[in-house]
């Protein structure tokens, strides 16, 4: 096991259930080392999201991701992007709510679009994820375990 950062978002609908949802995360081991709210555009929403790049769902996908602001959080834990995932549950919140009943998507999900909460799926994409909505700051910045944190 490996200490590893991820990162997480709380999409538009779940940004009012946060107290509940930041529990579970914090009751589940990980470290919240960054957190802010967000507005997406349309444009980070495209730069997010461009693995999908022209998968049909993709404009509603955009247009739930701006439809009110986010919750971007980078996650530390030992193997943090797999247990995040795993906390998170399947895509399909109705899928979830039969396989993964206690996870996040089951339990505040509707379906396989509004579902609740994001995930990076590999370290890789936590790296790029986490420069995306945590970029270097000209406000001093908190120094989180990234230093030494590994994405590997
Ligand atoms: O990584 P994860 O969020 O679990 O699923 P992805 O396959 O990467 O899809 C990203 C995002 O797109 C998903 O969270 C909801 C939405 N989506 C959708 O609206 N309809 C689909 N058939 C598949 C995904
Ligand atoms: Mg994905």
């Amino acid at each position: 096991e490996q200490l590893n950062l991820t990162f997480a978002m709380l999409k538009p609908d779940a940004v009012e259930k946060m107290g509940q949802i930041l529990k579970l995360i914090i009751e589940n081991g990980f470290k919240v080392t960054k957190l802010k709210m967000v507005q997406m555009t349309k444009e980070h929403a495209l730069e997010f999201y461009a693995e999908h790049k022209g998968k049909p769902f993709l404009p509603f996908l955009v247009e739930y991701m701006t439809s009110g602001p986010v919750i971007a959080m980078e996650l530390l834990a030992e193997n943090g992007v797999a247990k995040w995932r795993e906390l998170l549950g399947p895509t399909d919140s109705e899928q979830a709510r039969k396989d993964a009943p206690g996870s996040i998507r089951a339990r505040f999900g509707k379906d396989k679009s509004l579902n609740a909460a994001h995930g990076s799926d590999s370290c890789i994409s936590a790296e790029r994820e986490l420069n995306i909505f945590f970029p270097m700051s000209r406000i001093a910045q908190y120094e989180s375990p990234r230093s030494t944190a590994t994405f590997k």
